[in-house]
């Protein structure tokens, strides 16, 4: 279902003229009322009249994760804090999260952008919503909820956590629609199992899973596991929150952006240069509607590429690629760079592994040791130990074969890596220790 209709499949011509006059006029206003853009505008040469056309962006410096935190709490909002009505905050790995303010209309946007997505995968007045992000700074419980509502649905503001409950009110109240991320996904199935629930005999249609990388293995593995079609969302609390794109069901191959109110780019992350369609590289937003807290080429660290062929949804709206991974979730592991989601996807690859991994970076004098944990199922676990070595080395083997980088491999028993109810934890890299 399109909830926008007019927006939505707009033609690329019309979207094109809109998407320039939103921009001049956030250039403009962020000029006039954030010193930060003004001092940084200024010095690289940049007028907001100089936006001409689309292709002018480039000229517009970046905006990057560091600048956010120079500027905590507030000082990049563009309005005054009479007019902020909610502020949300990311928490990142370390030091000070990062803030982001919404005016009343902003939390209008965004609650239509969130009944758009929800939309995109089916859901529909009659439906019932059991929302399982967290609810709190993280944007994606509050997110999901306005959309919900906005949408007509009915939404069970749940959150994470306390997940024999859960399933309890999943099957009690009859869920069609599932949200949280695909790790939680995944826990629930598992806790369902225990407690004896097939998720046959549940009621949901799809899920809308985001907030964290995931593979196309994964989406089988969970749509086979809770019986229903993952969708996948994207979105970063920055930008707005979850909404910023999203598959189509129909189509299930790439999230469209909401282009209508952020301006996607590719940039190659080392010289800032803009990339073509299709080639990958580092995703950077420009928000064309925000009030209270406009971005301006802000670079997201998230790596993906861009696809502009039409869709079978009728979607106009560019889509991107799953994203494969952050610049920052990179680890050099002996001068080879490796992404968790490319050992994610040799793991997938065999049988008898379980989709709970983690990555244990550690140094021996000067030498970085990776170690891959991962979980088998319990089947596999109670084979002799002879099973269990060579499934060791075969995975190894594996990793060495497609990454290049040598690594011990420790195959763990069944549920012993720590279930997260949001964000799964993938990495734990002590060298910064
Ligand atoms: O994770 C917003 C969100 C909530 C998205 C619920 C989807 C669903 P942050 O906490 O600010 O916001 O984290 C943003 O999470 O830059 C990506 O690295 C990652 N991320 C979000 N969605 C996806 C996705 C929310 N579908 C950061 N695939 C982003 C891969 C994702 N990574």
């Amino acid at each position: 279902m399109i909830h926008d209709i007019e927006y939505e499949t707009m033609p690329r011509e019309a979207l094109e003229a809109i998407q320039l006059r939103r921009l001049q006029a956030t250039l403009q206003r962020v000029y006039a009322t954030v010193p930060f853009y003004r001092k940084r505008f200024d010095e690289a040469g940049f007028k907001p009249a100089d936006m001409k056309s689309l292709d002018d962006l480039r000229r517009v410096p970046f905006t990057t994760k560091q600048d956010l935190r120079d500027n905590y709490p507030f000082g990049l909002f563009a309005v005054p804090i009479d007019n902020v009505v909610r502020i949300h905050a990311s928490s990142g790995t370390t030091g000070k999260p990062t803030v982001v303010g919404y005016t009343a209309r902003d939390v209008n946007t965004w609650a239509e952008l969130m009944a758009r997505s929800l939309a995109a995968a089916g859901a529909t007045r009659g439906d019932i919503i059991h929302n399982a992000y967290g609810y709190g700074l993280f944007t994606g419980g509050l997110g999901v909820h306005y959309g919900a509502e906005r949408l007509g649905a009915s939404v069970i503001p749940i959150s994470g956590g306390n997940t024999k409950r859960q399933i309890m009110i999943m099957k009690d109240f009859g869920a069609t629609i599932l949200t949280c991320t695909p790790s939680y996904a995944l826990h629930l199935a598992e806790v369902a199992q225990e407690m004896g629930v097939d998720f046959r005999d549940l009621k949901f249609k799809a899920g809308i899973f985001g907030a964290e990388p995931w593979s196309e293995k994964m989406r089988r593995e969970i749509e086979k596991k809770l019986n229903l079609d993952a969708v996948d969302i994207y979105g970063l609390s920055e930008v707005i929150g979850p909404g910023v794109a999203v598959e189509c069901l129909e189509a299930k191959a790439g999230l469209h952006i909401f282009e209508d109110h952020f301006i996607p780019e590719i940039i190659d992350p080392e010289t800032g240069e803009v990339l073509p369609y299709g080639e990958t590289g580092e995703l950077v937003f420009t928000s064309i509607t925000k009030e209270a807290f406009p971005v301006i080429r802000y670079r997201t660290r998230d790596i993906t590429s861009l696809n502009p062929e039409p869709c079978i949804c009728g979607r106009t709206h560019v889509r991107m690629n799953r994203v494969s991974g952050r610049t920052d979730d990179m680890l050099i592991i002996r001068g080879v760079n490796v992404f968790p989601s490319q050992i994610e996807s040799v793991l997938m690859e065999i049988d008898g592994v379980e989709p709970h991994y983690q990555l244990v970076v550690d140094r021996e004098g000067t030498l970085d040791m990776l170690t891959v944990l991962v979980e088998v199922g319990e089947k596999a676990f109670t084979d002799e130990i002879k099973g269990l070595q060579s499934l060791e080395k075969l995975i190894a083997k594996n990793i060495k074969e497609y990454l290049g980088v040598s690594a011990k491999v420790k195959l763990v028993e069944p549920k012993s890596i720590a279930r997260s109810e949001g964000k799964a934890v993938r990495v734990i890299d002590n060298r910064k220790l």
